[in-house]
């Protein structure tokens, strides 16, 4: 069988799929690594093994998992990079070829795979309990080896985590160590279950709650205060007719309602609290807080379909004007009648992808900070050495100051573009924001990856150090840092 990718018009260029693994010791760093970063960044997207069999595939989101480390201590870095090696990726190289159909929608697969895990975990890394998990939300986690990134398979708790699907963002609660985490479509596709948990420090499952969702869409995403869970609809809505006649599992419909519900930590199904508001995409939260009688959750929140790549409902074409994801302030007040809620626009000139990012040790507990990509058309891009995308790439990370409503920014250059950012306490202990800032940025005028480190605290002064890799990484969805305290780390190769 020939190998070709001229049927997907995303995997050009910059993107096409690299299908190769990497280990590269002691790599090449522009400046000077800290000395106080000790750990693992773990970073986890998509890279094709084997094309997308249809062109109309949400093919971003289809592809293979692939797993990068960047492994620091003593002011060096390695790197590694391998394929996730899910049930689906052994099929499909066992077959030479791609054996699975569209975007989460089994009845697309060939015959010989449809009662095989398909899953690619793409999404988001989690380490809890000694464990690192790639994740994916239509599946189960999927162990990972911290040091090898060998596949250790699917978990599920013991036997006592029994919805079939993971979020992509679990929340772990700073105070107790207990990691909250839910299953959407928990009893199969299109169907309206939600279960709860919370795992506790150890891994064992400590409390499950089961609820049905008012419509059944794509919720990502929740936001953890210290009293409650806040969980949000969004308008990529499904149903059995759309996947038995072959589509992508979602599409946008603009008409779609945002249901949030609110749910006590202590409470049950019947405790769920249902506010609703109009058409909105809240597919990440960067933090929640209950502060007295009023629930106040902040996230990038767009007023349309985010992604290009699922498809109107209606038809009608992809609306970028709708796109770009705003950071907003939602105040829920328990003590009203109203099944609405309070919106406000925090920052108007940071309009991004939406992949905001806390100082995690401050979910669900008072915080001041986010962290964010945003888009500044102000600033200069090469269009002769990086290509024609002035305005389309996110040149800068935000750090916003919602307490003075100050932001401060780090722009990459005129050739880059950057990936999720992650937020690295400087050390245990270090105030909220005291740290680094560091995430992949692309050179697409030298056709290679970048790692950026800046310092949180200064980001207008710009990176300290980058890490130059000598080839283009796969296209980033979540990163991950732990520690030694958070994985056992062996030794650096
Ligand atoms: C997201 C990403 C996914 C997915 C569903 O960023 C939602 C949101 C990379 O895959 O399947
Ligand atoms: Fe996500």
């Amino acid at each position: 069988m020939t190998v070709s990718f001229s049927n997907d018009p995303t995997a050009k260029g910059f993107f096409a799929p690299t299908r190769f693994e990497a280990d590269i010791f002691d790599c090449e760093v522009e400046g000077q690594i800290p000395r106080d970063l000790n750990g693992a960044f773990y970073r986890i997207g998509w890279d094709w093994l084997y094309p997308p069999k249809y062109t109309d595939d949400a093919a971003p989101f289809n592809g293979d998992g692939y797993v990068g480390m960047f492994r620091f201590q003593d002011a060096s870095v390695d790197y590694k990079g391998r394929y996730v090696r899910t049930d689906r990726y052994l099929a499909d190289r066992k077959a030479r070829k791609q054996l699975f159909g569209r975007y989460r929608n089994r009845s697309t697969d060939d015959p010989s795979v449809r009662n095989l895990n398909r899953t690619v975990a793409n999404t988001a890394l989690v380490s809890h309990a000694g464990r690192l998990f790639a994740l994916k939300e239509d599946a189960l986690p999927i162990e990972l080896d911290p040091d090898t990134l060998a596949t250790r398979g699917a978990w599920n708790f013991g036997g006592k985590y029994d919805s079939r699907t993971f979020t992509a963002h679990p929340k772990i609660d700073p105070v107790t160590g207990d990691m909250i985490c839910y299953g959407y479509e928990a009893m199969g596709d299109a169907t309206n279950d939600v279960f709860v948990f919370v795992i506790d420090k150890k891994g064992n499952v400590t409390r499950e709650v089961r609820f049905k969702a008012p419509i059944i869409s794509m919720m990502h995403d929740i936001g953890l205060t210290q009293k409650h869970i806040v969980f949000n609809t969004t308008g990529f809505v499904t149903s059995a007719d759309r996947l038995a006649a072959g589509k992508v599992h979602w599409a946008w419909d603009s008409k779609v309602p945002t249901y949030v519900g609110i749910l006590p930590r202590d409470g049950d199904a019947k405790d769920m609290r249902w506010f609703k508001g109009p058409e909105r995409a809240a597919i990440h939260i960067l933090n929640a807080n209950t502060r007295g009688n009023k629930v106040v959750v902040e996230a990038p929140v767009s007023d349309g379909n985010p992604f290009p790549f699922f498809a109107q409902a209606d038809g009608s074409p992809f609306n970028p004007q709708k796109a770009g994801a705003t950071l907003r302030r939602w105040t829920f007040d328990l003590s009203s009648k109203k099944d609405t809620w309070e919106e406000e626009v925090l920052f108007p000139q940071a309009v991004g992808g939406g992949l905001t990012r806390a100082d995690e040790r401050f979910w669900s507990v008072p915080y001041r900070y986010g962290f964010m990509g945003y888009t500044d058309p102000a600033r200069p891009f090469d269009e002769a050495r990086g290509g024609n995308l002035r305005g389309r790439v996110t040149n800068c990370y935000a750090r916003f100051d919602l307490a003075t409503g100050k932001m401060n920014s780090y722009f990459v250059g005129d050739v880059g573009a950057l990936q999720e950012c992650q937020f690295i306490p400087r050390r245990k202990g270090a105030p909220e924001g005291d740290g680094y800032l560091i995430g992949v940025a692309s050179n697409y005028a030298e056709m290679r990856s970048e790692l950026i480190i800046a310092d949180a605290m200064r980001l207008e002064e710009g990176d300290i150090a980058r890490v130059k890799l000598p080839f283009r990484l796969n296209s980033q969805v979540h990163g991950w840092w732990a520690t030694a305290d958070d994985l056992p780390l062996g030794p650096v190769a």
